[in-house]
């Protein structure tokens, strides 16, 4: 069908093996679609509908919290403890369940190094101390009467992806691999507000963050970021933030690496310098092939996967599919996706759906008239600093095997003739 908005060639394929016009996702393309006019649809011809039980007795009953429906209760997270332990470790999200870029609070990822503490609000405080005019404690209550912002972000580990860095693909699905990533709508003070009050002395320039569990998480952190865009966040998607990601508040860090994201936050020491903690030392520190680190790489890097197709949702024959995924940076704006879907031969531009948020997660789609045989998707993503997405093959061959950390690089899926979809590398 042509339409004079939406002419014949424009929902015609713009790369090898069957990807189709972006356009096909942006507005008049998505009603052209919702009308069949591709003669994709899969919906079978009207019959009678069935009574089924539900439409003949009253529901259940009002509650004070709610609760999904009992049929996505297998939407669950992924969760791997450090062996002899239950608190610590890591939980992930299952990327290839959800939808938008909102990650639902009960599915955002958990990372903990001594197990999540039950923090009664009522004593839990916040000490601003070290080179400060004046040093502050706030109380929950004090902290209620200062102006707060609301911004949908994302917080990843930069240990997310690791899975891929094995020398085989491991066959598992999309949240687990890439899964501690997620995106909320945080809300909370701006730290430079309190770090006014508090009166910055001259030969400040870091400051260390705390934590309240019994790790003591501790970061150091450039004054500068903290003057920047640094929260002090007490509210995730509209609630007070949970036990497991910080309650009752946290430090968020736009775009920097979660684990300078210390939760349950008790204190921040203004400082000349960074401390070097346990976590900026021995751990989070990005062993190069000449045996030197890398200290404070604390940026996330412009990344996407594709979550839908992707391992264990199998496609059902040929015909029409939508690809989605996830994108993100920490330099602000995604810009560009492309889609590639003969395993990064040839590329195609994605649709990025609104709305496309500094140093969020964006959703694309792009539409794909499968041809039922062998196929490899793969995603790349462009950010608004002109920072590319590596392919997994030139990431590895740059940073050598012993890289740990900060795996930006591409996620291919492949599909085979039964519709089957694995983890490949390319
Ligand atoms: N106090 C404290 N803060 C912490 C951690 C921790 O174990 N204790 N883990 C860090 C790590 S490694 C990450 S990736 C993020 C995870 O945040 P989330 O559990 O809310 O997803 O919190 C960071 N902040
Ligand atoms: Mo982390």
């Amino acid at each position: 069908m042509s339409t004079p908005e939406f002419p014949e060639e424009e929902h015609e394929q713009v790369a090898g093996n069957g990807l189709l016009h972006r356009r096909l996702f942006l507005s008049q393309g998505a009603a052209l679609l919702s009308a069949g006019s591709l003669g994709l649809m899969t919906a079978r011809p009207a019959a009678a509908q069935a009574l089924d039980p539900w439409l003949l007795t009253p529901g259940l009953a009002l509650s004070g919290y709610g609760e999904r429906s009992p049929f996505e209760a297998d939407v669950a997270r992924t969760v791997l403890p450090v062996a002899g332990t239950t608190g610590s470790g890591a939980s992930r999200t299952p990327l290839e369940s959800l939808e938008g870029i909102i990650t639902p609070n009960g599915l955002f990822f958990e990372r903990h190094h001594a197990g999540i503490p039950e923090i009664d609000p009522e004593r839990h405080q916040l000490l601003i101390h070290g080179l400060v005019e004046r040093p502050l404690v706030f109380s929950m209550e004090a902290l209620s009467r200062y102006p707060m912002e609301s911004r949908i972000q994302f917080l990843e580990c930069s240990g997310n992806s690791r899975p891929n860095l094995a020398s085989t693909p491991p066959q598992e699905s999309c949240g687990f691999l890439h899964g501690t990533v997620s995106c909320s709508e945080w809300t909370g003070i701006p730290l430079s507000i309190l770090l006014d009050e508090a009166g910055v002395s001259s030969e400040a320039s870091w400051l260390l963050a705390e934590g309240a569990d019994a790790a003591a998480m501790t970061r150091s952190v450039p004054l500068a970021k903290a003057m920047d865009d640094a929260l002090i966040a007490l509210y995730q998607n509209g609630e007070r933030i949970r036990p497991s990601n910080g309650y009752p508040m946290r430090l968020f860090l736009p775009g920097y690496e979660g684990n300078a994201c210390i939760k349950w936050l008790r204190r921040i020491k203004l400082t000349s310098g960074p401390q070097m903690t346990r976590e900026e030392t021995s751990k989070y520190t990005d062993l190069q092939r000449d045996g030197r680190s890398l200290q404070f790489t604390f940026d996330m890097d412009v990344k996407s996967v594709i979550t839908s197709p992707s391992f264990g949702l199998a496609l059902n024959g040929p015909g029409l599919y939508q690809i989605s995924g996830i994108a993100w940076t920490g330099a602000g704006r995604i810009r560009r996706v492309e889609v590639s879907a003969d395993g990064g031969q040839t590329w195609a531009e994605a649709a990025l759906s609104d709305p496309v948020l500094p140093k969020a997660l964006t959703r694309f789609r792009m539409a794909w008239r499968y041809d039922g045989g062998a196929a490899t998707i793969v995603s790349r993503a462009t950010d608004e600093a002109g920072n590319v997405q590596p392919l997994r093959s030139d990431f590895m061959a740059a940073n050598g095997p012993q890289v740990s950390y900060h795996n930006n690089s591409t996620q291919a899926w492949a599909i085979d003739s039964d519709g089957a979809v694995s983890n490949v590398y390319v």
